[in-house]
């Protein structure tokens, strides 16, 4: 099958999570992904947290797949040889090295676009150009707090709040591919790259858009109705955190069902949406809700939401957070399990569709990712195992046109 990407080259001057991410997702769909990496020890995520000794750790495995490795001392002049040699032929260069880094390595935009000006040239950084920040090295729990996502995140008598979700990381890489794309189908248009940048801290803000929409909303009546805090609570001039109040305007909250003594993951997520009132009344078992005055709108129902909560979950004491899933969604109910990393690797569903995978390495029998959540018609992602360190130097550097000799040479001066 041929894939949309093929045919696209990449220079993958990335580490850690968030530009791994990007370049992982191009190389899914079809692109021919470069990882250039330093001799000896490559991306510092092949060592962090190994859980078999010699072998690459699943934070590198997870984030690096269907990629080649190429060491190369980029900062050596026989490696930048190289990297131009590379440059001159390739459709993008991604990087996410701390701020300056690629201008310090000779590799300013300037120079990148004299070298190739078809060439798009995509960054991430911690803060964008310009910002007050920009100097700053950003990691995700960082880019959380700079975003919004952490003022916002977690429980009111709490401080703030981390996501596990890799908001900063993961989510930027996935901008960045965005960015890409539209870059590589601009340049058909005009014949020409472009530098695409993306920072963390944006990435964060935009997936906290509704935060900034409540700080406004706040700002003109005093008050957020969907939060926990109407009506009976306190509302300062910033958006409050609001423990795991629905965002939009339908109230819901995380409950307790069956077995929650013991398993701290046996609860539901229950949304009351509005127009779902009565099947929701039925499904409890409570018609004389239906036309109450006191339930019967969501105006109504608000100032006293938590009675209604602690109603559903006495109607769900005796029901696994399965066995209530099975009966709400019958009502039409929007509702789900909270599921546990255990149950979403064994989940039958994820492993047919191709979200769960595992995937063959080398060295390390086999280990599960997730695969590509995008899902095509005429194409499957196949996801195949990370490059060992330099796997593809060889390769890669023969495609370049040099010999069996000029790569021994390149290996004596440790430039590859
Ligand atoms: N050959 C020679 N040198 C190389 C090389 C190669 N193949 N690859 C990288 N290097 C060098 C760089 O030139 C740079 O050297 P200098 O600092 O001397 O100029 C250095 O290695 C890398 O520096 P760094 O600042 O990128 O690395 P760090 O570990 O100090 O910081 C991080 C890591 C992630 C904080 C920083 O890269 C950063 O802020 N990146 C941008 C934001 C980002 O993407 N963060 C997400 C990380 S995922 O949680």
């Amino acid at each position: 099958m041929t894939k949309p990407l093929e045919g696209i080259k990449i220079i993958d001057f990335t580490h850690v999570q968030a530009g791994p991410a990007c370049t992982q997702l191009l190389a899914w769909f079809g692109a021919d992904v470069i990882k250039v990496e330093r001799p000896g020890s490559g991306d510092v995520t092949r060592n962090q947290l190994r859980d078999i000794p010699d072998a690459d750790a699943l934070y590198f495995t997870m984030l690096n797949s269907n990629k080649k490795s190429l060491t190369l001392d980029t900062k050596k002049p026989e490696g930048k040889e190289v990297l131009e040699k590379l440059i001159r032929e390739s459709d993008v260069l991604v990087e996410n090295f701390g701020p300056g880094a690629l201008d310090r390595m000779g590799f300013s935009w300037e120079r990148l676009n004299e070298l190739n000006p078809k060439m798009i040239v995509a960054s991430v950084k911690g803060f964008s150009d310009g910002h007050h920040y920009d100097d700053l090295k950003v990691y995700e729990n960082v880019a959380q707090c700079a975003g919004g996502a952490a003022s916002t995140t977690g429980f009111w008598d709490g401080p703030p709040t981390i996501s596990a979700a890799a908001l900063g990381d993961s989510n930027t890489g996935m901008h960045l591919a965005i960015g890409i794309l539209t870059a590589l189908l601009g340049r058909d248009k005009t014949g020409k790259g472009q530098k695409v940048a993306v920072s963390m801290q944006d990435s964060v803000l935009n997936l906290c858009r509704v935060k900034l929409r409540d700080q406004q909303r706040l700002e003109r009546v005093g008050y957020l109705e969907e939060y926990p805090q109407y009506p009976h609570g306190e509302f300062s001039d910033v958006v409050p955190r609001g423990g795991n109040a629905g965002g939009g305007g339908q109230p819901g909250w995380v409950l307790k069902c069956k077995g929650w003594e013991t398993d701290p993951n046996a609860y539901i997520y229950f949304t009351i949406q509005g127009h779902a009132w009565e099947p929701i009344c039925k499904a409890l078992g409570k018609p004389e809700w239906i036309d109450d005055p006191a339930y019967k709108t969501a105006e109504a129902r608000q100032p006293h939401i938590f009675g209604i909560f602690k109603t559903i979950e006495a109607w769900l004491a005796d029901k696994t957070k399965f066995e209530a899933v099975d009966i709400l969604r019958k009502f039409d109910i929007p509702c789900a399990p909270v599921l546990t990393m255990k149950e979403l690797a064994n989940d039958p569903s994820l492993r047919a569709s191709g979200t769960i995978v595992e995937v063959p390495h080398k060295k390390r029998g086999s280990y599960l990712t997730v695969g590509s959540p995008i899902k095509f018609s005429d194409m499957k992602p196949e996801v195949t195992a990370s490059p060992l360190l330099g796997e593809h130097t060889d390769e890669v550097l023969a495609s370049l046109g040099y010999t069996k000799q000029d790569i021994f040479n390149l290996r004596e001066v440790k430039a590859v």
